[in-house]
C-alpha cells in the first residue's frame, strides 16, 4: 500500500513539475517525492504560527513578565474601549481648592458624589531623595491614597518630572545633554540607576490588602514633543531619547523586578503620524499611547482645541489599532473653568466621537504663588458646576462607581 501511494505520487510530481520534459532517476524523483511530503507539515505550522501572530495572538503587556493584576488591568482596558471613556482627575485625594489631606475628600466627589475611575500622582524630587514630591505631597500619603483608590476599584497613573541629572535642577531645566549623559557610557549614568533605584523601590511598595502589587499607569519622560524638559524634543536626538526610554523599562524590568507597569507614550503637539512616531520606542516597550493638550481662550470664539484634539485622537485612534495599543488622552483642563458648557459642549463634544480609554484633568491646586488660579475640577457655585454634573451623567463617561463594577483586577 506503501509503496503504491509512493508510486504514485512519484507519478504525480513527474508530471506537475516537470510534465516529463526532464529526466529524473528513480532515486531523485524519491528524494524529491520525500522533501515534498516533509516540507507539507513544516510549511502548515509556519502557515498556522503567522496566522496565529496576526489573527489569534491576544495583546498583551509589553512586559512579558507582568503581574496578573497588571495583565487584567490591561486586558479591561482594552475591553472598557466599547464601554466609554474613564475620567481622570491628578491628586484628587491629596488637596483640593482650599483644603488639603482631608481623609475621603475629592473635588470632583464633591459636586458628582462620586471619585474620579482614574488617580494620577507626581513623583518629580524622589530621585532627589526628598519625602515628598514637587508640588510638596508627601510620598508616604500619596502611597495611601494610591492604595485607597486602587481598592475602591479605581486605576492609577502616574507621572515623572524627575530632574535634570547633569544640573540637578528641575526637569524644566534644559540644558542640552541629560538624555545623552544618562545612556550607557554617559557620565550620569550610574546617577541615572541610582534615581531609577528610588523609583523601582516605590513602585514596587505599592500593595493591596493581600500584598499584591497595584499596577500602574507609568507616564514617564512625557509631553516629549514639546520643548520644555531635559527630555524633550529640542534638547536630545530621536534615536538618543528612544534609547533612554528603552534603557529606563529595561532596567526596571530585568535589574530591579518591577512588573506592575503599563507604560504610557505621551506628546504633547503633533502634525500627524510619523510626527507621533518619531521618538516611539517600539511596541515592545509601550502599552498606552497618550498625548496631553489645554484649552485656551474662549472657546466660543475659538475652536482651535476641538479641531486639534479631533485630529490627534484619530491619529492615536490610528496606531493604538494597528498596533494593538490603548489609546489615551493623558492630562487635558481648562484652568479654572470659566466657560459654563466647556464639559459636555467642549470636552464632550470631541472626546465622545472616540474610542479612548481616559481623559485625565489636572490637579486643583487653588492659589498659586504666581497669583493664578490653578484648578480644572469645578468648585461649588462655580460657573461650570452644572454642566460638570450633565456631564458626570452623561451614560459614556465612567467615574468611579462604574469601574468599580466592572472589577478591573480580576479576570473577566
Ligand atoms: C504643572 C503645574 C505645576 C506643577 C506641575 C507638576 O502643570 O500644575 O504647578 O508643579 O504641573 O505637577
Amino acid at each position: 500500500m506503501r509503496k503504491a501511494c509512493l508510486i504514485y505520487l512519484k507519478e504525480k510530481v513527474r508530471n506537475c513539475l516537470f510534465q516529463n520534459k526532464y529526466y529524473l532517476s528513480e532515486m531523485t524523483m524519491r528524494k524529491v517525492v520525500l522533501f515534498l511530503i516533509f516540507l507539507l507539515p513544516v510549511s502548515l505550522l509556519l502557515a498556522q504560527s503567522s496566522f496565529i501572530n496576526h489573527h489569534l495572538t491576544k495583546p498583551a503587556p509589553a512586559d512579558i513578565k507582568a503581574t496578573i493584576q497588571t495583565i487584567n488591568l490591561y486586558n479591561n482596558l482594552t475591553r472598557l474601549l466599547n464601554k466609554g471613556i474613564m475620567i481622570g482627575h491628578q491628586d484628587d485625594l491629596a488637596y483640593g481648592v482650599g483644603w488639603k489631606y482631608v481623609p475621603g475628600k475629592s473635588d470632583v466627589k464633591e459636586i458628582t458624589g462620586d471619585y474620579p475611575a482614574v488617580y494620577g500622582w507626581e513623583l518629580g524630587n524622589l530621585e532627589l531623595g526628598l519625602g515628598h514630591n514637587l508640588d510638596s505631597v508627601p510620598f508616604t500619603k500619596m502611597k495611601q491614597f494610591i492604595r485607597q483608590g486602587y481598592e475602591r476599584g479605581g486605576v492609577i497613573t502616574i507621572s515623572w518630572h524627575s530632574s535634570n541629572p547633569l544640573t540637578a535642577k528641575s526637569a524644566w531645566d534644559t540644558t542640552h545633554g541629560g538624555v545623552e549623559a544618562v545612556l550607557p557610557g554617559g557620565n550620569k549614568h550610574e546617577l541615572d540607576k541610582e534615581w531609577l533605584d528610588k523609583l523601582a523601590s516605590f513602585m514596587l511598595s505599592l500593595k493591596g490588602r493581600k500584598g499584591e502589587l497595584i499596577p500602574i499607569l507609568f507616564r514617564p519622560y512625557h509631553e516629549l514633543t514639546g520643548n520644555w524638559f531635559w527630555w524633550t524634543k529640542n534638547t536630545c536626538t530621536a534615536e538618543d531619547f528612544k534609547q533612554l526610554w528603552r534603557f529606563t523599562v529595561d532596567y526596571l524590568w530585568n535589574d530591579k523586578k518591577v512588573h506592575n507597569l503599563l507604560y504610557v507614550y505621551n506628546t504633547a503637539d503633533f502634525s500627524d503620524k510619523n510626527d507621533f512616531l518619531k521618538r516611539y520606542p517600539g511596541d515592545d516597550y509601550v502599552d498606552v499611547i497618550s498625548f496631553d493638550a489645554y484649552q485656551f481662550g474662549d472657546p466660543n470664539s475659538n475652536d482651535a482645541f476641538v479641531k486639534n484634539v479631533d485630529y490627534r485622537l484619530g491619529i492615536i485612534e490610528e496606531v493604538a489599532k494597528e498596533r494593538n495599543k490603548i489609546p489615551a488622552f493623558a492630562e487635558t483642563g481648562y484652568e479654572a473653568i470659566p466657560y459654563a458648557e466647556w464639559w459636555t459642549k467642549t470636552l464632550w463634544k470631541v472626546i465622545a466621537n472616540h474610542k479612548i480609554s481616559y481623559v485625565l484633568l489636572w490637579r486643583n491646586a487653588g492659589l498659586l504663588s504666581s497669583g493664578k488660579c490653578h484648578y480644572y475640577i469645578p468648585q461649588k457655585g462655580d460657573t461650570s458646576e452644572k454642566d460638570f454634573k450633565k456631564f458626570y451623567n452623561l451614560d459614556k463617561t465612567l467615574f468611579e462607581k462604574d469601574v468599580a463594577k466592572e472589577k478591573l483586577y480580576n479576570s473577566n
